[in-house]
This record gives C-alpha cells, sequence and structure tokens, in this order.
C-alpha cells in the first residue's frame, strides 16, 4: 500500500516544528503552531509526519523549541505508538515563554545543533520538511527526482500568484528544473517568464548527506543564525552546487483526486486556518480525508462515540453538514456546518453554525454561535452570544480577524 522502498529506508527526516505561528494568536499563544488543531481530531503537525511515515521514512526528529509542551506531548501520546513499527524520536530544544526574537536562531542552525545525528546515521538523504502545512504528498517521489538529477540539494516548489510571492523563497529555474537564482522573501518577486506567477519553495528539502553536513558546518562560520533561505541556498548558488527545484503539481499520492493535486496550505493566518478546515465539510473537499490509501494518523484515543440525544423537553439534538469526532454530544440542540473536536458538548436550545470547537468545549444552554472558532477546555456559559455583534465580542476580549471570524481563547493554565 505505501511506498515502502528502499529509498525511504535511506533517508533521514528532520522535521522543523519551531515556529511560533504569531498570526495564529491566540491559538499560539501556549503552543506552536505545528500543534494547533486541524480538522477536528488532528495537529497540523500530523500531515508531514503521516507523509513521511506513509513514504516509508522512519527516522524522523522533530525539532521543537517554541512553547513545546503540548506538541511534545502529542508526539509521545500519539507518534510515539508508532514505535513498534519504525523509529520515530523527538528531540527537544530548550523552551522558552520569552517573546524575544533574538532567542531564536534560523533553521539550519537548528538542524546544525542535531547534526550528531545525520553524521552518525548511514542515510544517503537528508529531508528536512517544516512542520506547519496542511498536504499530502509522496516523498520517495521527490527523493527518487534528487537521486535521477544528482542533486545536492531539490527544493520542494510550488507555483503561486505574484501578489503572494514575498512571503516565501522565490527562484528561477533552467529548462532541466536547475536552479539558477534565488531570494528569501523578495520585494519584488521575479516572475516565471511569461506569466504572473512565480516559483516559490515550500521550504521542504532534500539533502545529499555529505553536502549537508559539509554546507551546514561552512555556513556556520559566517552566520550565528545560520538559515535555509536567507543563507544556506544562496551560498550553495555562489558555490555552483547543483541545486533542484521538485514541482510539487507532479507529485502524485495512491487514490488522489485531480482537485486534490498541488494542495498545499500554508494556514499562517486564522482567516487561511478557517477556510482550510471550513473545506474539509464540503461535499467535495479539496482534501480528502478519507483517502484510506494515505491515511493522516493522529492520536485516537479512547474515546466514547459521537451521539445526539433528545433533552428534557424532547428537543432533538442535531449535527447537520459538520464533522463531529469521538466523545460529542449535542443534546437538544442544532450544530450546522461546524467542526467539533473530540469530547465537546453542546447543551439545549442552542446553536452553533459555521464554527469550529477544540476539543473538550462545552456550550451552555440557550447559546447562539456564529462564525467563530473556540479554543480547547472552553466552557461557553448559557445565555451567551458570539459572532453576532462585534462590539460585544470585543468586549469580551474576544480576537475578531479580518473577514469576522471571532477567536475565543482558553482560559486554563
Ligand atoms: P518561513 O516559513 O518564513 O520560510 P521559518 O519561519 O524560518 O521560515 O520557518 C520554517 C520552518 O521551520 C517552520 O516550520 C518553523 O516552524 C520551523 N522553525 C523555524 N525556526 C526553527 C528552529 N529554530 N527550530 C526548529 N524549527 C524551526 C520558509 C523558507 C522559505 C519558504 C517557506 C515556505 O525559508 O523559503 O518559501 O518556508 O513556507
Ligand atoms: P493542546 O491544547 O495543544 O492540545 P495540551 O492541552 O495538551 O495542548 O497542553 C497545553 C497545556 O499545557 C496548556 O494548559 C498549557 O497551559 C500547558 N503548558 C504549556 N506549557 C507548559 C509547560 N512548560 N509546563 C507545564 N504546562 C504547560
Amino acid at each position: 500500500m505505501y511506498a515502502l522502498d528502499n529509498v525511504g529506508r535511506n533517508t533521514i527526516a528532520m522535521v522543523l516544528a519551531g515556529g511560533k505561528g504569531e498570526r495564529l494568536s491566540p491559538l499560539t499563544l501556549r503552543r506552536a503552531k505545528p500543534s494547533v488543531a486541524f480538522g477536528g481530531k488532528y495537529k497540523i503537525i500530523d500531515f508531514v509526519l503521516s507523509n513521511l511515515f506513509n513514504s516509508g521514512i522512519k527516522k524522523v526528529y522533530i525539532l521543537t523549541q517554541y512553547r513545546a509542551f503540548s506538541l511534545n506531548k502529542h508526539i509521545r501520546e500519539s507518534w510515539g505508538k508508532w514505535t513498534g513499527l519504525g523509529e520515530f524520536f523527538v528531540a527537544i530544544s530548550p523552551e522558552t515563554k520569552s517573546e524575544r526574537e533574538e532567542w531564536f536562531k534560523g533553521t539550519a542552525d537548528a538542524i546544525l545543533q542535531y547534526l550528531r545525528f545525520v553524521e552518525t546515521s548511514d542515510a544517503d538523504y537528508v529531508a528536512i520538511f517544516g512542520g506547519d502545512h496542511i498536504y499530502k504528498m509522496d516523498i520517495t517521489q521527490m527523493i527518487n527526482y534528487h537521486r535521477m538529477n544528482r542533486a545536492d540539494i531539490t527544493i520542494a516548489a510550488l507555483e503561486v500568484p505574484k501578489s503572494e510571492a514575498s512571503r516565501f523563497g522565490v527562484f528561477s529555474v533552467d529548462d532541466d528544473s536547475k536552479v539558477t537564482g534565488f531570494t528569501e522573501k523578495p520585494e519584488n518577486p521575479e516572475t516565471i517568464p511569461g506569466r504572473e506567477t512565480c516559483f516559490a519553495s515550500m521550504g521542504n528539502y532534500i539533502f545529499s548527506t555529505k553536502k549537508l553536513i559539509e554546507v551546514l558546518q561552512e555556513g556556520k562560520k559566517m552566520h550565528e543564525d545560520l538559515d535555509f533561505g536567507k543563507h544556506v541556498i544562496p551560498m550553495m548558488l555562489e558555490s555552483g552546487d547543483r541545486i533542484f527545484a521538485y514541482n510539487f503539481n507532479d507529485n502524485v499520492i495512491p487514490g488522489m483526486r485531480t482537485e486534490e493535486r498541488g494542495y498545499w496550505k500554508d494556514v499562517g493566518t486564522l482567516d487561511s486556518y478557517y477556510e482550510a478546515n471550513m473545506d474539509l465539510i464540503h461535499v467535495s473537499p479539496q482534501l480528502n480525508l478519507y483517502n484510506y490509501k494515505w491515511p493522516i494518523l493522529t492520536n485516537q484515543g479512547n474515546l466514547p462515540p459521537a451521539k445526539t440525544v433528545f433533552d428534557d423537553d424532547d428537543r432533538r439534538g442535531v449535527n447537520i453538514d459538520s464533522y463531529v469526532c469521538a466523545g460529542c454530544i449535542t443534546s437538544g440542540s442544532i450544530v450546522r456546518r461546524s467542526i467539533m473536536g473530540p469530547l465537546c458538548k453542546v447543551n439545549s436550545y442552542s446553536l452553533v453554525e459555521d464554527s469550529i470547537l477544540f476539543e473538550n468545549v462545552t456550550v451552555g444552554r440557550h447559546t447562539k454561535i456564529k462564525r467563530a472558532i473556540i479554543d480547547k477546555n472552553v466552557v461557553i456559559p448559557d445565555n451567551s452570544t458570539i459572532g453576532y455583534d462585534r462590539e460585544a465580542d470585543l468586549a469580551m476580549g474576544y480576537t475578531i480577524t479580518e473577514s469576522g471570524i471571532v477567536v475565543v481563547p482558553r482560559k486554563d493554565k
């Protein structure tokens, strides 16, 4: 079923999971972006880890840093269970509560700190992947492409509109997809000749092991805060290394539908996060989580089934057009076009619409919620109204996004 060939076995992976995800605040006040829930039962990091796992790459180091408690717990409790099947590892960096930017060093510096794992492995390739994107990818196809080109580094690439390209590393390529120029987050990005789009880096790299060790040791001499986009790739270009772009649109996974091709979401803002979640509950979503040939793995928990019940007044509990995770109870109320994480409870005479409820949210009686994101363990008291009156929501201290989504943060310590 999976792409379990030798290429996967010959590769170790380092997942960069230390990003702050500031634009997702308040969801990232106490957890790193890769640990934010997605699609009810998953966390964002489950996507890259599932891609690695399904691609047969069984040695994975997860480099955590910022507010790593929730992430470490998730890895231990869910991915730890797969240890019998493969060999997953967690590398823990010192955690900080500091908001000071200087505390963070670059992505390549993070790898440098764990270079001993690379040096002592006998793998020919190192996959360095970001931990905060939603997508499905057979990574063996990228490794084979890297091998075929005898590349030093291969960068996963995606065409994006010029208007969005300044958020990414942007490069130019020749007819053989060999990279000829690269700029990290350019102000005025270079378009693909004859088009209004740019070739953007997805921040996912395949390195030949020897070359990785060599360039990191070299780079460290010049930059304290060594970063792949800012320093390593430009340095490699300068010294004439073989850098190739792998077009993500060429990647095909088993059971894939056409609309899924090229699906890759950064979910970097609350609005894009909301939209990507809401897409899941459409009849035919772009991202299909029901393709068992490429399962997204996560912590299943030992939870009871979800149920709907009549309340004391004989009012029916109804879930319509929604994702409802295990352990949820909808009692004498209506949940519509929403995502309910595990163990949520919605009580009588209430209406929840177009909303995302994280794990263990309780909605009291006679409550109306519309276009909201409600964080873990939040209890919404009886007779509340959220998403109907902007001023009232602001007065409650809730965050309101550009498109008007109300975010209710968790209060527990
Ligand atoms: P950014 O995403 O802006 O650009 P960065 O913020 O450095 O780059 O984060 C890359 C990944 O590394 C994220 O997954 C983040 O969580 C993680 N990370 C950052 N610092 C870390 C550290 N010290 N320890 C562990 N993990 C860390 C990058 C590339 C661009 C590319 C975009 C695509 O530099 O060229 O276009 O990704 O999103
Ligand atoms: P998530 O909400 O992402 O599922 P958890 O609820 O499992 O994560 O873990 C986050 C919880 O851990 C929060 O209640 C948070 O306050 C607490 N927490 C975060 N960092 C630490 C830490 N360093 N030590 C103890 N508890 C922490």
